[in-house]
């Protein structure tokens, strides 16, 4: 789809997967989006690199199938300027993260219930990408978004080579308190490290905190090992 076919109306994030806004289509239904611009280093001079097209081909193909607890990709753009190319990817746009609606909870504390709504979604969702051997590796709070049906939708997934290359080149400071032991470790990338972020996420369910708050990898491994 053609650039000019939305209006931003906000930033919601900066991170190391890229910048992301809030914005409407500008035709017909007016709808919300949250669109994600990513920025692709060129290798040589051959256009959009393949392993980006491999991964918005995966994305494209696990579209197919609807899942309910993951975030709709709507559509994908590139545009290319001298060296570098900025992909545009248009998603449904869900109103709040999972932080939002922790910090929005009674003291009292969510019901069991409510608990067990939850992780049933993520795990749905979660489930659903694992089978299309989809690992996410960052999995946390802010990219678990709840609808306002309460529908549990995860984020941020499947450009995590992608990603690497850009994280290589952004000093931005990431939350490691949902890695697993492996990853602080640099040890592995199985399904199981979204198993240990979900459990990290399940804790935080019961205690409205999070689990273990390191702020160094050698501090997080440690406060998991206490
Ligand atoms: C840290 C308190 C603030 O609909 C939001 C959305 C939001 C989306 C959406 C849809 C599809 C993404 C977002 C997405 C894409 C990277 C991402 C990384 C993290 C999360 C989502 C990503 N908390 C964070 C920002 N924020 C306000 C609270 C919101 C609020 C509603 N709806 N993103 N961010 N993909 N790529």
């Amino acid at each position: 789809m053609e650039a000019g076919c939305y209006e931003v109306l906000a930033a919601v994030g900066e991170g190391a997967s890229g910048r992301v806004f809030k914005a409407r289509e500008t035709g017909g239904c007016q709808r919300r989006v949250a669109l994600k611009k990513v920025r692709v280093l060129e290798q040589m001079e051959e256009g959009v690199p393949a392993f980006v097209i491999r991964e918005v081909g995966l994305l494209r193909k696990l579209e197919a199938f609807n899942h309910p607890n993951v975030v709709k990709l709507l559509d994908v753009s590139v545009e290319v300027q001298n060296q570098t190319s900025e992909m545009t990817l248009v998603f449904e746009y869900v109103d709040q993260d999972l932080c939002a609606f922790l910090a929005s909870v009674a003291e009292t504390g969510l019901s069991r219930w409510k608990i067990k709504d939850i992780m049933l979604q993520l795990l749905r969702g979660l489930d659903f990408l694992h089978t299309n051997m989809l690992v996410h590796r960052d999995l946390k709070p802010q990219n678990v978004l709840v609808s306002s049906h309460g529908e549990i939708k995860i984020a941020d997934f499947g450009l995590a080579r992608i990603y690497s290359h850009h994280m290589a080149l952004t000093p931005i400071v990431v939350t490691l308190w949902y890695r697993a032991p492996e990853v602080l470790l640099h040890s592995g990338y199985m399904s199981s490290v979204d198993m240990w972020s979900t459990g990290c996420i399940f804790a935080e369910l019961f205690l409205l905190r999070p689990l273990f708050c390191g702020y160094s990898d050698i501090q997080q491994l440690q406060k998991i090992i206490k």
